[in-house]
């Protein structure tokens, strides 16, 4: 049994977790119609991921004899500058979804809720991944530069970095 407020909490990271995978969905979208394709597969998996985060919350308050409310998502916006832009948002996007967990691990810490403490520790696992994976975006595209083939070579990264993470999740590791 979990507490209303532990719910409560668990419901709003549920719609976070919604908005991010919408969020990122939109991106690609723009991505493509830059031509950019190695970018819109790679927020396309992106997307993916963050809608299974949702999901294990659902399971997860099913469990416990919790609720889960399925969210009403804001509209994601639809277009960026630049492709430079895009990734530094997602960085900072998952900059926030990491305080949210840790603001949800101490919530569980004060509610003595140890069941939900350690199932958020696969959350921040998850997102140290992320994080790390956002810089390893951002320092490329800071090397590659501002120059006129630019995009050519930023697209080709986040090529090179979607296949990894695809051949790391069928070898059943982590991307
Ligand atoms: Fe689920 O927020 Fe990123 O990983």
């Amino acid at each position: 049994m979990i507490s209303k407020k532990m719910e409560e909490a668990l419901n709003q990271q549920i719609e976070f977790e919604g908005y991010a995978s919408f969020l990122y969905l939109s991106m690609a979208t723009w991505c493509d119609s830059q031509g950019l394709k190695g970018c819109t597969d790679f927020l396309k998996r992106q997307s993916e991921e963050e809608r299974m985060h949702m999901l294990k919350i659902f399971e997860y308050l099913s469990d416990v004899d919790g609720f889960a409310l399925t969210p009403g998502i804001k509209e994601p916006p639809r277009k960026w500058e630049k492709v430079q832009e895009v990734f530094k948002q997602v960085y900072e996007h998952e900059q926030k979804v990491t305080a949210s967990i840790n603001k949800l691990i101490t919530l569980a810490n004060k509610e003595n809720d140890y069941a939900t403490q350690h199932f958020l520790q696969w959350y921040v696992n998850e997102q140290r991944e992320e994080e790390a994976l956002m810089r390893t975006v951002l320092d490329r595209i800071r090397l590659i530069g501002e120059g006129p083939q630019s995009l050519y070579f930023i697209d080709k990264e986040m090529d090179a970095l979607n296949q990894a993470a695809v051949a790391a999740e069928a070898a059943g590791g982590e991307a």
